[in-house]
C-alpha cells in the first residue's frame, strides 16, 4: 500500500484544536503540520487560499485531495485510521449514532449557537434546521444524558466533535450548565491526548504572539 503524505493546516485557538486532539487520539499516525498565524493572515495568502478558497482552519490535504470542515476531517482520519478504534465501522449500528450526533452538532448546535450568541432572531422553527435552541440543546443533552460517552462506554471521534463544541460553549456560557454538559466536559478534558493537545495549542500560540 502506499502511503500518502498526510498534512494538517492548522492554527491555534480554532476549531482546529479538535483535529490537533484527534491525532493524539489516532496516536499520532505519520503526518506534517503547518501552523497558520492568523493575527498575521496567513491564511488569506494565495498559497492557501489555493488549498481552502474560504480561508479557514482546519484543512487537510491527503494525497492530493483536500478535505476541509473539522467533522469531515474527524470522520475522514477517524476511518483512515480504524485500529484506533474511534470510528463504529459500517454495518454496526453504532456508527448511525456516531454520523447522527456529528452531523447533528454542525447542522442544528452550531447555527443554534450562533444566532444566539449574536442575538439573531430566528425564523420560524419550520423554516430553522436547528428548529428552536430549546429543543437543539434538548436533544443534546438526550444524547448525553446515559454516558459517559456519545456511544455509552467507548469513546469515539464523535466525543471529539460534539465534545470540542460543549466545552467552547460552557467557555462562552452559550450552553445551560447543566450536569450532563458539565461532566461531559470535565471527563473530556481529563483525557490525556486533549491535555497533550491543548499544551502543544497553547506554545504554538505562544511562539505566534512572542
Ligand atoms: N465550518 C468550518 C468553520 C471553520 C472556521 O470558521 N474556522 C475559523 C477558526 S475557528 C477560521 O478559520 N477563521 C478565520 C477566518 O475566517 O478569517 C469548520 O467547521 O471547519
Amino acid at each position: 500500500m502506499t502511503v500518502l503524505p498526510l498534512t494538517h493546516y492548522h492554527a491555534p485557538r480554532t476549531r482546529s484544536l479538535s483535529i490537533l486532539w484527534l491525532f493524539e487520539e489516532l496516536g499520532q499516525p505519520p503526518h506534517d503540520r503547518v501552523d497558520l498565524n492568523l493575527a498575521k493572515g496567513d491564511h488569506k495568502t494565495k498559497w492557501y487560499m489555493a488549498i481552502n478558497p474560504m480561508g479557514k482552519v482546519p484543512a487537510l490535504l491527503h494525497g492530493g485531495t483536500v478535505i476541509t470542515e473539522a467533522a469531515a476531517i474527524a470522520l475522514y482520519l477517524a476511518d483512515l485510521y480504524p485500529d484506533a478504534g474511534v470510528a463504529p465501522q459500517p454495518g454496526d449500528t453504532a456508527r448511525g449514532t456516531y454520523l447522527r450526533w456529528i452531523v447533528f452538532n454542525q447542522a442544528a448546535v452550531e447555527p443554534a449557537v450562533t444566532d444566539l450568541a449574536l442575538k439573531r432572531e430566528p425564523g420560524s422553527p419550520a423554516m430553522m434546521s436547528y428548529g428552536t435552541y430549546d429543543a437543539t440543546i434538548d436533544a443534546l443533552s438526550g444524547a448525553l444524558l446515559d454516558g459517559p460517552y456519545i456511544l455509552g462506554d467507548k469513546f469515539s471521534a464523535a466525543d471529539v466533535i460534539v465534545g470540542s463544541g460543549v466545552r467552547w460553549m460552557l467557555m462562552f456560557k452559550l450552553l445551560p450548565e447543566r450536569d450532563e454538559f458539565t461532566s461531559y466536559a470535565e471527563r473530556l478534558t481529563a483525557r490525556p491526548a486533549l491535555q497533550r493537545a491543548l499544551a502543544t495549542d497553547r506554545a504554538l500560540l505562544a511562539s505566534f504572539q512572542a
